[in-house]
């Protein structure tokens, strides 16, 4: 039986209480999610039950039972505080995906700390400008990762400590520098987890703006009711399941359903730092035993390209309910998902922004596929006229309208009151996404109502991009679009206009990319560069992406009476 049951019935009898009495919380009261992640666990005599089961290259495994994560964040937790860090201070967390990284995000949380991740992948401009915005005070981080961290630390006023989890004492620190080795450390059994209010900070999740700089996702303890309850009713996880998410905590995802979610209830998860291929994730879920699997579109379409063959050598009877999240899935990648597992993927949609599913397929419910599915109970979802942000008749496209009210909703951006408010129209939030809903109440996403680029399901923004290109002194400006790609759906595309005296050429090409992979990541990296004279521009000077992003994807250029020389 599933946790769901019925989801009309949810419907109508559907209160956020639910999720509140089960995790045993009444309105006033302290919430942590540390506490509830590892604490609460133990208390139900889950001490024992393996909490995270983790594998890294060349056969490296570790694991950690209930207690363990209980006594480890207590230790983490322990550190922070006598090193002086502060409640609702921001500590970063730039780690590769080791257990350093999800029992130091519980272990901030436990100390009072906003926790502040950071994609491992991320270089120097894109760690500086989240870590300026965000004036953090610490950041936990691997020596591989050092060189990107030293250059910065003397531009970050705030950041008073940089905490390495692997030194092994032989190399000299730096100054702020200090070693801590999470399995070495000295446990601290009792650690009173600091007394969080529903409303205190929890989370700090950076996210990608179309007009300015990444912006701060401010989330509260709080949130946990809705990623427990989508846990359960979404994904399913049951007390026996072995569950792998897997995204990055770099990324909501990988924090909410990652590691908020999956250990609130109890399960048994499995992380892996091996980098992607068929074989090593088939192997994965065969060794052990994995019942839910949460993923994305980027990876499913991978495995589809992989082909059926390679599945025949493993067992992967154990799966029993698949999930997706982060683009459009397409109808194929489900009807495939039968087909080779006997099981479909079950799209989800929602944001950094909501901190929760929002709309979803239910197991038990009917899948159209290609479709995003139905609003979670409590979630109050509408099509919305992109004029008036009244709603649409049944079947008319619009933007995704979204009644603001549920636990995990994000607060505020931070220090961007301004930003934040915009998002909000008619009462209404408004994630920035068109869709329509058909005749049944099923969501069917049509694209996003802005120039972000989602690829491989991570966004990037294309402002960020032409901001750091600019820095290369053969550009003189350009314009970063979306361009189709099979697997990741789009991927970053360049059109560069070059400085008097430089010719474009193979090895600029070239250099211009790794330019930009190593200032911000390799997902930012523009997969195509196109040397231009000059970009299309509107008479007030704005470049018009919209003509080259509909060039690349062979559409109609539309309106174009406000080009400059049309
Ligand atoms: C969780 C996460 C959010 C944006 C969102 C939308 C796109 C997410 C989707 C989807 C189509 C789905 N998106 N899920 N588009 N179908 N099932 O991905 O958060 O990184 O903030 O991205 O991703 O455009 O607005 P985030």
């Amino acid at each position: 039986m599933h946790n769901i049951g019925s989801y009309n019935e949810r419907l109508n009898n559907f209160s956020w209480k639910i999720a509140e009495d089960e995790l045993g919380y009444k309105p006033g009261d302290v919430i942590n999610i540390g506490w509830y992640c590892s604490d609460r666990i133990c208390n139900m005599g889950k001490g024992e039950k393996l909490a995270l089961k983790w594998e890294g290259l060349g056969g490296k495994a570790k694991n950690y039972t209930y207690n363990d994560l209980r006594q480890l964040s207590n230790t983490i937790a322990d550190f922070l505080q006598k090193l002086g860090i502060k409640p609702e201070e921001r500590v970063c967390l730039f780690l590769d995906r080791i257990p350093e990284l999800y029992i130091g995000f519980v272990g901030i949380l436990k100390s009072g700390a906003i926790a502040q991740p950071l994609f491992s992948a991320f270089g120097e401009d894109s760690l500086h400008v989240r870590m300026e915005n965000s004036g953090a005070t610490a950041i936990i981080t691997q020596k591989k990762h050092l060189g990107k961290v030293r250059k910065i630390v003397a531009t970050l006023p705030n950041l008073k400590h940089v905490i390495i989890v692997d030194d092994n004492g032989k190399n000299p620190l730096q100054d702020k520098e200090v070693a801590f080795i999470m399995d070495e450390a000295k446990r601290v059994e009792v650690f009173e987890s600091f007394p969080t209010k529903a409303e205190s900070p929890s989370v700090l999740h950076y996210t990608s703006g179309t007009t300015g700089m990444p912006k701060g996702v401010k989330h509260v303890h709080y949130s946990l009711i809705s990623q427990y309850l989508s846990s359960k009713w979404v994904l399913d996880l049951q007390d026996d399941d072995i569950y792998w998410c897997t995204a990055d905590p770099g990324w909501v995802t990988g924090t909410s359903y990652g590691i908020i979610g999956a250990w609130a209830c109890g399960v048994t998860q499995c992380v892996n730092d091996i980098g992607f291929s068929a074989d090593a994730w088939y192997a994965f879920i065969q060794k052990h035993k994995i019942t839910v699997w949460y993923s994305a579109p980027t990876a499913i379409r991978s495995l589809m390209k992989a082909g059926e063959e390679v599945i025949k050598n493993y067992d992967l009877s154990s799966l029993r309910h698949l999930a997706s999240v982060g683009e459009p899935l397409n109808a194929e990648a489900v009807i495939w998902g039968e087909k080779v597992f006997g099981l479909p993927f079950h799209d989800s949609y929602w944001q950094t922004e909501t901190g929760s599913i929002m709309i979803s397929n239910y197991p038990g419910m009917k899948i159209k596929p290609g479709s995003m599915g139905k609003p979670f109970p409590g979630i109050t979802a509408t099509i919305l006229d992109p004029d008036t942000y009244e709603p649409v008749p049944t079947g008319q496209a619009g933007l995704i309208g979204i009644k603001p009210g549920w636990p995990s909703m994000m607060r505020m951006y931070w220090n961007n009151q301004e930003i934040y408010d915009a998002k909000f129209k008619n009462g209404w939030y408004i994630p920035g996404d068109r869709s329509y809903i058909d005749g049944d109440g099923y969501y069917w996403f049509i694209g996003r109502d802005d120039d972000i680029i989602n690829t491989g399901g991570h966004l990037v923004s294309p402002f960020e991009v032409e901001s750091a290109l600019i820095e290369h002194p053969a550009v003189a400006e350009s314009a970063v679009v979306a361009k189709p790609d099979f697997v990741n759906m789009e991927v970053v595309k360049a059109f560069v206009c070059l400085k008097p005296g430089f010719i474009a050429s193979p090895e600029l090409d070239l250099e211009i990319m790794n330019f930009i992979r190593k200032r911000l990541s390799p997902l930012a990296m523009p997969q195509e560069i196109e040397f231009v004279p000059s970009l299309p521009k509107t008479r007030s000077g704005k470049i018009m992406r919209r003509i080259l992003k509909a060039q690349e994807w062979g559409e109609e250029i539309g309106d174009t009476s406000s080009l400059e020389d049309d």
